[in-house]
């Protein structure tokens, strides 16, 4: 029996209701601490509660590293205090998935501000889809300075709206297009900013679909591209050789089949943008470009325990 809130949070993030990496993997995270409210439960039930949480919630969508991180943490603070009895085990749990919260508030903030440098007071900015870091981004810049941003609409889901509404609400420009629009418009655009779902231990960017022929017209233009990401979306699993899945979501979302009887219906929810062209990650340790951010990353990351649970429930082992 798994919790009604992590059902809930886990059809949420699949129907992508919550959507955008760093949202889902705190929600998920969120999901888990609702259910470490409940009083009512033994330590021994919670923890049998919580391991069938995470085994649910780590599958709810494939691509994204920072969701598999962050259900390893929630393994790890477990393990680490199975020895406390029941009602401290359970406090210090959930003190300790507060701190996530905040510490993933810090990252997102520090991010915000060594990124907002990139926006010049004038500047026309393109971006795909909606990242929840970037959005800090341009809060911040928009504080200081003004500037455009051309929002491509993101097919099949428009996550692109929501991008344009959270913008207008920042009192930044906003010019709405069609994604195949992209090209057309690059000429008047000075920067390009996405953020990411998953860098790879060859430095490649795992962003929503669109992301790579975006990247490809503003090299044509010259026009620098930036990934604003945090360092939870390096993939480790990428360093042991795992291949990073790229999600193919239900055909539906692109077209009633029943309008095209006899065609094969294609809905991949991201795509693959190589080193070559971007110009660099914004990261909260600072900007590099893919290659440096990657060999910093791969020389850090440990694979613990429990991120190798993680990665064998995730990557079909477990
Ligand atoms: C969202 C998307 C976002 C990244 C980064 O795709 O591609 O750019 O997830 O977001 P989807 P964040 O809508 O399919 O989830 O910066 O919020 O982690």
């Amino acid at each position: 029996m798994v919790h009604p809130a992590v059902r809930e949070t886990y059809e949420a993030i699949r129907k992508l209701k919550i959507q955008g990496a760093g949202r889902v993997a705190e929600r998920a995270v969120a999901a888990i601490y609702t259910l470490l409210l409940s009083e009512n439960l033994s330590k021994e039930e919670l923890i049998k509660e919580i391991t069938e949480a995470v085994k649910l919630l780590v599958k709810s969508r494939p691509t994204e590293p920072a969701l598999r991180e962050a259900m390893a943490y929630v393994l790890r603070e477990m393990k680490n205090r199975q020895d406390l009895p029941g009602e401290i085990f359970r406090r210090s749990l959930i003190k300790v998935l507060e701190d996530y919260a905040r510490k993933r508030e810090e990252i997102v903030e520090r991010i915000a501000k060594i990124g907002s440098g990139l926006i010049e007071d004038g500047y026309t900015v393109i971006t795909h889809c909606h990242s929840s870091t970037l959005m800090k981004v341009f809060e911040k810049a928009s504080q200081e300075k003004e500037f455009r941003v051309i929002v491509t609409e993101t097919r099949p889901l428009y996550q692109g709206k929501m991008t344009a509404k959270e913008l207008l609400q920042m009192g930044v420009d906003v010019t709405y297009i069609v994604d195949s629009a992209a090209h057309y418009f690059m000429k008047e655009v000075d920067l390009y900013l996405t953020g990411a779902d998953v860098i790879t231990a060859d430095a490649r960017i795992i962003n929503k679909v669109g992301t790579a022929l975006i990247a490809l017209s503003a090299r044509e233009f010259g026009v620098p591209y930036y990934v604003v990401a945090s360092t939870f979306k390096f993939d480790p699993a990428t360093i042991m050789g795992f291949k990073e899945p790229i999600e193919e979501r239900d055909p539906s979302e692109v077209i009633d089949p029943s309008e095209l009887p006899g065609a094969v219906v294609r809905n991949p929810a991201f795509d693959v943008t190589p080193p070559h062209l971007v110009t660099g990650i914004v990261s909260e340790k600072g900007i590099f470009t893919p290659y440096t951010f990657v060999s910093i990353l791969s020389s850090e990351k440990y694979i613990d325990a429990e991120l190798e649970k993680i990665i064998s429930l995730a990557f079909g082992g477990g």
